[in-house]
């Protein structure tokens, strides 16, 4: 019999990073638990956690590469698909220029730090302008609010939720999303925690959440309408003199720009707007103002609206407004162990950050954070002329179903001329890939967070080592990407994954700024290591806690931080002050009133009276699930059907529908060309707000081609399917995925 070997992991499923702790007995996952010694989840975990026993099982989970013949994926061996890859990218490159490349990178990437360090690598060789990820579905408007104030796109204030007295979550689900932009694992245990100290926790959301049903009060508010409702607040602490900035006070710049521009929110004419009561909306701004330890904290619902970037930016504008930004108690900055960019450079002051460097050729959308919105990728593969995109890169991204009118991406997927996908599964978007390259199982891989330590409640460094040991040949995904990096540049398709990777961190460390004379002894002191973790190591070390290559011997270094994390990893401790130090704008200051979201603040302005539309669709999370690509898990995907339509009984009643009936779901719009309508199972809920309708995204599993048997059982209906890819954030180019007015019939 084989001995049970013991393995602490970090769960790269979800944001909250739990520490797992996995027994093995050969090549048998026996048990997934929580690590209980883990510093920064401390035994939690969900579900999910569990099913990547089925994920590394899964007999529909990609082994080898595959390339469509005749309209048939079929296997393949790694050499053939770089070869075939050489073989048909390289002439469309050279006739079509490097504009006709596009890349799209999705949210799996953020778990993976092959991924995340390399795809830069790749997307530089391209040199394309058409970048596309997941971010503008998702946080893009968090980050650009964020970086006009505090100067950097990953500085995000983040509520001290163990010291605070209030919380305020706004459009955000942490009990079931295990907290977005937040890595807080166990929020249930610290929301009953706050409040057993006699704190309170309030939710503002169109639909009674199960976070709302452990709050201690709940707001329904109507969707894609935060912006007033924050503005409101911020108006009344003008109003009412409430306004003080605490210990931020003099890094703080841009209030009368502000007081100016939030004149026109008075809290009655906002409250019509959001259907709140004016007078909830002066309570929640005099509560912000009166409790010395709060924090705001608004998450997807206020970032996928027709607002999302000025809703982002009020958020801490309150925070700040009320004394809480940078106060424990209040909304304080994580010290990143590795790859913070507000760890680096001079401290206090830097470039800020800026959109536009390019646009969008078909819609001239900005580019933001060096991309463009998804929502455009379409219409660049549709429409001819100079810079068409005529070939793909997905990476970890499943656009057909993530993104809003699937459909019509997947035919124009269809008319490109070559597309490849680095996927783990045969899905709705690889299916129309000429090439597919899988990853290995996450437990095959080496993992180190890179992002989500910059937004944890506590600054800590883990890292996990490998599970099993990859099958023989399979490429590690940072090796494929160099690979194809190569084959981009002409370096051929038989090039050496370990030579790549040797001439790409020689260029990596120039980049460092180092001295000439220390670079010799650092290529030396990694020399062990390859890929991301010689980078990791390089990171630590110089890092705000790193050994320094020997400068500082206590401080930490890769080697200190594998060995510590099977006994839970490095605890760095609670978040503290960082205001000035964190700050990275041009002034120094603390950015109240950036031109761009003043100027927004218009568009805002001149739609506070619109009409309430008859009913809108929003979307819901399942703890079970997670966006599209999790379905195929016999342990998730078992027990009741989770794509049902929740519609509240008013709602029911005023379109004649009942508990199970099926419904058709229009959009609205007087074009033909446009109508887009889906059917859902309606489940009929008390806590939805009337008017509003929800159903979660990411199903739609019936497509044809695809390879997911269990989650094509019960596909469930495809949300985005419905959606408009023209509904977008102007400043962020974020989709509006939320708050999308539909008809709702018997079907
Ligand atoms: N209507 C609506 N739409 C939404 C949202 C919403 O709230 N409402 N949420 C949005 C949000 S927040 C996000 S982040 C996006 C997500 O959008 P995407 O990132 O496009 O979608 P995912 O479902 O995360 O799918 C990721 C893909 O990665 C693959 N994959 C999984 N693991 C690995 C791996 O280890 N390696 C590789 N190479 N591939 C892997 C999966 O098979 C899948 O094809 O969806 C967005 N779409
Ligand atoms: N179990 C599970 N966990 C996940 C995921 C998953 O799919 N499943 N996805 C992961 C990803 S990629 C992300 S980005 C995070 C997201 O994490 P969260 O932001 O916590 O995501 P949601 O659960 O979608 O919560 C958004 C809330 O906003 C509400 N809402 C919708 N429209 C509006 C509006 O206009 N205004 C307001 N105020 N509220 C609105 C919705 O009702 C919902 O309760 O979750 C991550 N964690
Ligand atoms: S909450 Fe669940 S899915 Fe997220 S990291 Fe923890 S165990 Fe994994
Ligand atoms: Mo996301």
């Amino acid at each position: 019999m084989t001995d049970t070997t013991t393995h602490h992991r970090i769960c790269p499923l979800c944001e909250a990073c739990c520490g797992l702790e996995i027994k093995v007995q050969g090549t048998q996952i026996i048990s997934i638990r929580g690590h209980e010694a883990d510093v920064l989840s401390r035994g939690y975990i969900c579900p999910k956690a569990v099913s990547l026993k089925d994920l590394h099982e899964d007999p529909d989970r990609l082994r080898t590469p595959l390339i469509k013949r005749n309209g048939v994926h079929v296997p393949a061996t790694w050499d053939e698909a770089f070869a075939e890859i050489e073989k048909r990218l390289l002439p469309i490159i050279a006739q079509h220029g490097k504009n006709s490349v596009g890349v799209t990178v999705g949210n799996p990437s953020a778990h993976k730090i092959g991924l995340l360090t390399y795809f830069g690598k790749l997307a530089r060789a391209l040199g394309t302008k058409n970048v596309f990820s997941a971010s503008t579905l998702d946080q893009m408007p968090k980050q650009l609010a964020s970086g006009l104030m505090f100067g950097h796109w990953l500085s995000i204030a983040l509520p001290d939720i163990e010291r605070t007295d209030l919380l305020i979550v706004l459009g955000a689900n942490p009990l079931v999303s295990n907290g977005s932009m937040w890595t807080v694992p166990d929020f249930r245990g610290k929301a009953k925690a706050l409040r057993a100290r006699g704190g309170e926790l309030i939710v503002i959301d169109p639909r009674r959440t199960e976070t709302a049903a452990v709050a201690d009060a709940h707001h329904f508010i109507r969707p894609n309408s935060d912006v007033f409702l924050l503005a409101a607040m911020v108006h009344t602490l003008f109003a009412e003199n409430l306004v003080k900035l605490g210990g931020v006070a003099e890094w703080v710049q841009g209030m009368d720009e502000l007081r100016h521009a939030i004149a026109p929110f008075t809290p009655e004419v906002c409250a019509t707007r959001c259907q709140m009561d004016a007078e909830t909306i002066r309570s929640l701004a005099r509560k912000m103002a009166n409790t010395p330890r709060a924090a705001l904290y608004a998450r997807i619902g206020t970032c996928t609206q027709e607002y999302g970037t000025l809703a982002s930016w009020l958020v801490d504008v309150i925070n700040t407004l009320t004394g809480h930004l940078d106060q424990e108690g209040g909304m304080l900055f994580a010290k990143s162990a590795a790859f913070a960019s507000n760890t680096l450079g001079k401290p206090g002051i830097g470039k800020g950050v800026s959109t536009g460097r390019h646009h969008s050729r078909v819609s001239q959308a900005p580019e933001v954070y060096g991309e463009l919105p998804i929502s455009c990728l379409a219409e660049e593969i549709e429409t001819p002329g100079e810079g068409q995109i005529r070939a793909m890169f997905t990476v970890a991204s499943n656009p057909v179903l993530s993104s809003p009118d699937g459909p019509r991406l997947s035919q124009a997927l269809d008319k490109l001329d070559f597309m490849v996908s680095m996927d783990i599964y045969l899905n709705e978007t690889t299916r129309h890939a000429d090439v597919i390259l899988p990853g290995p199982s996450p437990l095959e891989d080496f993992h180190y967070d890179v992002a989500f330590p910059q937004l944890s409640w506590r600054n800590h460094a883990r890292g996990s080592e490998p599970v099993f040991s990859p099958a023989t040949g399979q490429f590690a995904e940072w090796q494929t990407i160099l690979k194809l990096a190569a084959i981009v540049k002409g370096q051929g398709a038989q090039a050496d994954a370990d030579a790549l990777d040797d001439a790409a961190f020689e260029q990596d460390i120039a980049r460092l700024g180092l001295p000439a004379a220390a670079v010799p002894a650092v290529i030396a002191a990694t020399a062990t290591l390859r890929g991301p973790q010689r980078a990791l190591d390089v990171a630590l070390r110089f890092g705000p806690y790193g050994d320094q290559f020997g400068k500082k011997p206590d401080g930490l270094n890769l080697a200190k931080v594998l060995q510590a994390s099977n006994d839970g990893g490095i605890d760095l401790g609670e978040l503290k002050q960082r205001i000035p130090e964190v700050l990275r704008t041009p002034s120094g200051k603390v950015e109240l009133s950036p031109h761009s979201l003043l100027q927004d603040l218009k568009r805002a302005e001149a739609d506070l009276q619109s009409a309430k539309p008859e009913l809108v669709i929003i979307g819901r999370r399942d703890v079970r699930s997670n966006n599209s690509w999790m379905h195929n898990l016999p342990v998730l995907a078992k027990g009741p059907f989770r794509c049902t339509l929740l519609v509240s009984s008013q709602d029911a009643s005023k379109h004649g529908v009942t508990d199970g009936s099926t419904v058709t779901l229009n959009n609205i719009t007087q074009n033909e060309n446009e109508q887009r309508s889906i059917q859902a199972v309606v489940h009929i809920s008390e806590d939805m707000m009337p008017g509003v309708v929800s159903l979660p995204h990411g199903w739609g599993h019936d497509l044809p081609n695809s390879k997911l048997s269990v989650a094509a059982e019960r596909p469930g209906a495809n949300l985005n399917a419905l959606l408009d890819m023209k509904l977008r954030d102007p400043l962020s180019g974020n989709s509006v995925l939320g708050g999308v007015p539909v008809t709702m019939s018997l079907a």
